[in-house]
Parts: structure tokens; sequence; C-alpha cells
């Protein structure tokens, strides 16, 4: 058995002793280039960062540490977080050890619920959310110590520690966060029997007789995990820990680009969508109508969440893992069989529009039918569930940028009269 710090500091000194021969060796090598379109376009397909926690290709979907995603969907969330940060799933004992670190860290200071029993009514979930991890920045490990003068070489043992403080804390504060936001009372108590997405399960407080609800969460808080360096929230979390901001300030900053409706939000936008199908409807659409409300949609100038992607070109992976757990404990379920529908009819009508370059379903399109058909009503809480799991690879992809001794994020930009001026220059050479 090897307990996590101790398997990543046999691991770093290779993984910097790569790196470093990687660059003397291959450092001049082109590996993409960069048009006017992509500029002005988010940096789509610019290959510009590293990551090796996982990759996701189009065709593929998720893969972590080369793992298919469908092959990891048994696993818990634990076992994940030790895979995302070393490459290899720990073994029984190491996973263990692993679930004691977080058990022993599991108390939230009382200072947090004191702070988002303040914030102003109307707060959305992920505000308070976010706004509790931000707190927590007064314990950081890290900043102590890069105030006494941390060697660089140990960034990343302080970068762990705050990363295992807060994954240990975020179910007790996300469970408290559900209570709070629907006045359901007080925290309740963490039981240290469960695993981590279990005693999440268990904390929410929802009834939960033949455990399947705790088996969601263990799927939901795997699946979510991570989705290599690009998308908004591991990129927010990067830039922002590169400038050697703790993983506090990173993982909150980076849990703010999850708010947005484009990315994690979208999973509460999913469920209203399916809700509002459901009222117009009075139940299961026939495929006709259902046609006709995503055109109205379209038309509406409005997008179909849950449905396209900026990488993936297929169904994405994590959907179909979801969508196997619905037809294991929900197949009859009104919702459930409205989202089936959904899939059967969308891509069809995102393909006769022309304009997403994916017209497949994201892992967002269902994630809220089955919390719904389990009694988690509340959709705008669903992406607090996402960063909770989301959290788990923000914190590997930190410990391991800062083991490598990652630099501050600093890409050039260029004016509009710049582009102008060098686009027309190459023209009239031509
Ligand atoms: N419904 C309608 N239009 C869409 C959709 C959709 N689901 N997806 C893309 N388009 C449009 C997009 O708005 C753009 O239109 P315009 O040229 O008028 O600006 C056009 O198709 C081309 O966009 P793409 O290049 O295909 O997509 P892009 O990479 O820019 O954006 C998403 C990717 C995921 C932001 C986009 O597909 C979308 O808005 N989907 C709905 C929201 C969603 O499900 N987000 C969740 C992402 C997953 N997550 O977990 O974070
Ligand atoms: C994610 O899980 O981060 C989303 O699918 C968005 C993305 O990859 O861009």
């Amino acid at each position: 058995m090897q307990g996590l710090k101790e398997k990543l500091e046999q691991q770093i000194p290779g993984l910097r002793q790569q790196a470093r021969e990687i660059i003397k060796k291959q450092g001049d090598k082109v590996i993409s280039h960069v048009t006017v379109s992509q500029a002005f376009g988010g940096m789509r397909g610019v290959k510009g960062l590293v990551c090796d926690t996982s990759v996701v290709d189009a065709g593929q979907g998720l893969a972590i540490r080369g793992i298919p995603i469908g092959n990891l969907a048994c696993r818990l969330p634990e076992e994940i977080f030790y895979l995302l940060c070393t490459g290899e799933l720990p073994d029984a004992e190491s996973l263990s050890a692993l679930q004691s670190e977080f058990r022993q860290r599991a108390q939230v200071p009382p200072y947090v619920w004191r702070v988002l029993k303040a914030l102003p009514e109307g707060s959305h979930p992920m505000t308070l959310f976010s706004t509790a991890i931000l707190v927590m920045e007064r314990d950081s490990v890290f900043r102590r110590r890069y105030a006494e003068g941390m060697p660089k070489d140990d960034y990343w043992k302080a970068t762990l520690e705050d990363s295992l403080q807060l994954l240990a804390k975020l179910p007790a504060v996300a469970a408290g966060i559900h209570r709070l936001y629907t006045r359901r009372g007080a925290p309740l108590p963490s039981d240290p029997r469960l695993d981590w997405a279990a005693d999440y399960a268990h904390m929410l407080g929802l009834t939960d007789p033949s455990g399947e609800f705790a088996d969601l969460m263990r799927l939901y808080l795997t699946l979510h995990c991570d989705h290599e360096g690009g998308n908004v929230s591991a990129f927010a979390c990067h830039t922002v820990g590169s400038a050697l901001s703790d993983a506090y300030y990173a993982v909150s900053a980076g849990l703010n680009g999850l708010a947005g409706p484009l990315h994690g939000l979208a999973n509460q936008e999913c469920l209203q969508f399916v809700l509002g199908v459901r009222k117009r409807f009075g139940g299961v659409p026939t495929d006709e109508q259902l046609r006709e409300y995503a055109w109205n949609t379209l038309h509406q100038g409005r997008v179909i969440p849950g449905y396209g992607h900026a990488i993936l070109r297929v169904t994405d992976p994590r959907f179909t893992a979801f969508h196997q757990f619905g037809e294991r404990a929900c197949a009859a379920d009104e919702i459930f069989r409205i989202v089936d529908r959904i899939f059967a009819i969308v891509p069809e009508v995102l393909r006769e529009q022309g304009k997403a370059k994916d017209p497949w379903p994201n892992v967002d399109a269902i994630s809220g039918a089955l919390l719904y058909h389990f009694g988690l009503a509340e959709f705008d809480y669903y992406t607090v569930l996402f960063g909770v799991s989301r959290a788990l690879g923000l914190c590997a992809q930190l410990v391991l940028n800062r083991a490598l001794g990652t630099p501050i994020t600093r890409p050039n930009s260029v004016s509009t009269e710049w582009i102008k001026a060098n686009t027309q220059a190459a023209q009239a050479a031509a």
C-alpha cells in the first residue's frame, strides 16, 4: 500500500525530469497554430496547455489516465482522485488510507455557516458554494507556508494538503448549502462509516431505503470529476493557480466558471427544459410535438441545453453511463422517458439546423432527470453537485502543476487593429 502523498513523492522527481527533457529536446517543435477565427473564437482547438489527469477525444470522450470513463463507472470518487493524481487506481489499503485522510479533515469550520447565513436572500447555491470555499482560504497551508519561505520543491505538498482539506469538507459544505437553501434546517452530521459520496447523500437527508440514491451520487461524483485542461472551470482554476494563488482561491474561481449556463449550469437549464416539455404537453410528448418544441426553442434564439460540445462529436460517454443507470433505476419515470425522447429527436433537429458542430447530448442532458427521480428536485442546486465532483480534477491538476513548477499563465492578446494590419500585410505579400 502507498498513501497518496508517498506515491506522489515517489513519482514527482521522474515527472520533473521527463518535463525537463521534453522541453530541452523538443521545446521548439510546433504542435498547434492559431488562426484569426480561433483568436476571435474562444481559442477553440488551439493546443496550448499540458494536462495529464485526463484526455477528451472528439470521437470517444473522456478518458481518465487512459481509462475510458465508462469503464470507471463502478469506482468510488476517492479512487478516481487517486487515479487523477497518480495515474494508478489505489489498492484496497491505499484507498482506505485516502478515505481516512478525508475523514480526519471533514469538519467544516463553524464560521462557514455564519457567512453563508449572512448572504442575501435569493443568492444562487453556486454563490453560496463558491463563497464557502473562498472563506475557508483563511486556513490555507500553502498561503501560510509560502509566507514562511517554503522552498519551491515543496509547493505541491502544501497544495496537496489544501486540496485534501478542501475535498474532505465539500460534501458537508454542499449538503449544508442544500439544507440552508431549501430551509430544511441545520446541516446534518457526517457519518464517518460512509464513503465520500454516500456520506454526501446521507447529509442531503433524502430518504434512500434501497441505497440507490447513494449509488447515483457515487456515479455522479465520478462522472463529472475532470474533462481535460481546457474547459472553462479547469482553465480558470489553472490560470488563477498559476499565479500561486492557493487551492481555495483557484477552485473557487474554477467553480465561478462552472456556474455559467454554457458550462455546468446547463444541468439546471436541462431539467428546466424537460419540465417545460412535460408542462406544455401534459406528459411525454409525441415525436412530432417534441420536434416542433425544439424548433421553437431554436427560433427564439435559444440553445437546447445539454446538447453540443466544444470538443465532443459523439454522444458523451458520461451521458451513456447515466442513461444505463436510469434504465436500471427508473426506466418508467416520466421525466426519464422525456429525456429519452429528446435524445431521439434533438440531434436530428440540430443536424437539420446545421449550426451546432456537435448535435449529440453531453453529460448535462440527463443528470438532472436522475436526481429529480430520487427527490432532489431543486434544480438550481444541481451545479453544486457538479462542482463537488469537478473539484477532484481541479485539485489534482493544481497539485501536478505545482509539482512541475508550471509557470504563470500569460498568453499574448492582440488588438483588432493588429489583426487587420497583419492579415492585410500577409495578403498583400501573397
Ligand atoms: N442548441 C442550439 N444551438 C447550439 C447548440 C445547442 N445545444 N450548441 C451549439 N449551438 C450553436 C452555437 O450557439 C453557435 O451558434 P452561433 O454561431 O449563432 O453563435 C453554433 O451552434 C456553433 O457552436 P459550436 O461551435 O457547435 O459550439 P461551441 O463550441 O461554441 O459551444 C457549447 C459549445 C457546449 C457551449 C454549445 O454547444 C452550447 O451552448 N450547448 C448548450 C449548453 C450546454 O449544454 N452546455 C453544457 C456543456 C457541457 N458541460 O458539462 O459543461
Ligand atoms: C466539462 O465537463 O467540463 C464539459 O463537458 C465542458 C467542456 O469540456 O468544455
